[in-house]
């Protein structure tokens, strides 16, 4: 059966591993790998700190007062004279203390509402109940690909958000704020990366039975790397040599072409993800099993009970059918 969690393929960067799926995105919550999130972290830390100091003030004078006056039944204390001077200066404290908040936090909102320069790359991510598809460059160059956006390291990056159904939203805690894909709107959120390394994104509005699985990761790698894949990528798929794999194009193109692309063949369904470099993915199905050759089978012929109630149904194959599908995916690397 399906071995969630497990080790990495091979080609991904470093802390892969690490980030093995099944681990909880918001774990990473109160780190920040780039300029879209330094500045909210910060001003997190600022309000926290601001908000225990206000408690610790509050606790002492509680206790202060409950000592003095137990101590003395003096009618002056509970006049009000005592207590308006302390009221003014309390409130004068407080406006300024939340009107320099407020200040604070308009700057904050300024810094990361836009990329401190162009973008170097444009990404359109658009959210399907339940996973992302992630589609690089208009024209001829363009290519599509599913639960991964690679980006290179240290340059702004421009995602345009869209939705094909329900209000979805996205997050990646270490690179961007949150925000919402809305059905018939184009958001907009700029990630950027100061390190190579994969971060965890993940679906921030709940969107129906899957919501949880709908996850997806960001690889940040130096600009060679990151050209490199886009090449790779931009390639249609290898043409089917063996009986084997043209029997399974054959079934694939019967059976699955109705919902996937293989770019290079005649399979062009578009309500699902694109399958033409599927192996060169770490993980299949946003997030909810590492990609491998058994996996993928096991997928195939078991998706209602890996992700129940995914828009993909259970395919019923014959052993042989089987045999000959596996081989085929194996050429879409
Ligand atoms: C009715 C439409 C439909 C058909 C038919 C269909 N799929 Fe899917 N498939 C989907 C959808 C939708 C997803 C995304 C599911 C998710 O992640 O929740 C998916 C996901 C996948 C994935 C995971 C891709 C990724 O990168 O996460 C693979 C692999 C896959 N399908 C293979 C197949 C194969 C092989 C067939 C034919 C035997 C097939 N599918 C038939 C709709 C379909
Ligand atoms: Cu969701």
């Amino acid at each position: 059966m399906i071995q969630f969690g497990a080790q990495a393929n091979s080609g991904v960067p470093d802390n892969a591993a690490s980030l093995a799926s099944g681990q909880t995105p918001l774990a990473y919550f109160l780190h920040s790998n780039g300029p879209a999130t330094d500045p909210v972290l910060h001003l997190g830390w600022v309000l926290a700190s601001i908000s225990s100091l206000v408690c610790v003030i509050i606790a002492i004078m509680l206790v202060i007062g409950m000592f003095r006056h137990r101590k003395r039944e003096d009618p002056k204390l509970l006049s009000a004279k005592g207590g308006t001077s302390f009221v003014y200066v309390g409130t004068a404290v407080s406006t300024v203390a939340l009107l320099g908040i407020s200040v604070y936090m308009l700057v904050v909102l300024a810094r990361v509402a836009d990329p401190p320069s162009a973008p170097a790359v444009t990404i359109t991510v658009t959210a399907y109940d339940w996973w992302w598809k992630v589609d690089y460059d208009d024209g001829p160059s363009h290519f599509s690909t599913a639960n991964e956006l690679h980006i290179p390291v240290g340059e702004p990056v421009l995602v345009l958000l869209k939705s094909a159904d329900v209000i979805h939203a996205f997050w990646v805690p270490d690179l961007s704020g949150k925000t919402q894909a809305i059905p018939g709107v184009i958001n907009r959120q700029w990630v950027q990366a100061d390190r190579p390394g994969v971060f965890r994104g993940q679906c921030t509005q709940y969107c129906g039975v899957q919501h949880a699985h709908m996850a997806f990761e960001v690889y940040a790698q130096p600009r060679a790397d990151f050209e490199r894949w886009m090449t790779a990528q931009r390639s249609p798929a290898s043409v089917p040599a063996s009986a084997q794999t043209v029997n399974g194009a054959k079934l694939f193109e019967k059976r699955c072409a109705g919902c996937h692309t293989v770019r290079g063949s005649k399979s062009a369904g578009v309500q699902a993800p694109d399958l033409t470099h599927v192996l060169s993915r770490r993980l299949i199905a946003a997030g909810t099993i590492v990609n491998s050759q058994e996996n993928l089978m096991d997928w195939v012929q078991h998706v209602q009970e890996i992700k129940p109630g995914t828009l993909m149904p259970d395919m019923k194959l014959s052993p042989a059918e089987a045999r000959d599908l596996s081989a085929y995916l194996a050429t879409l690397s």
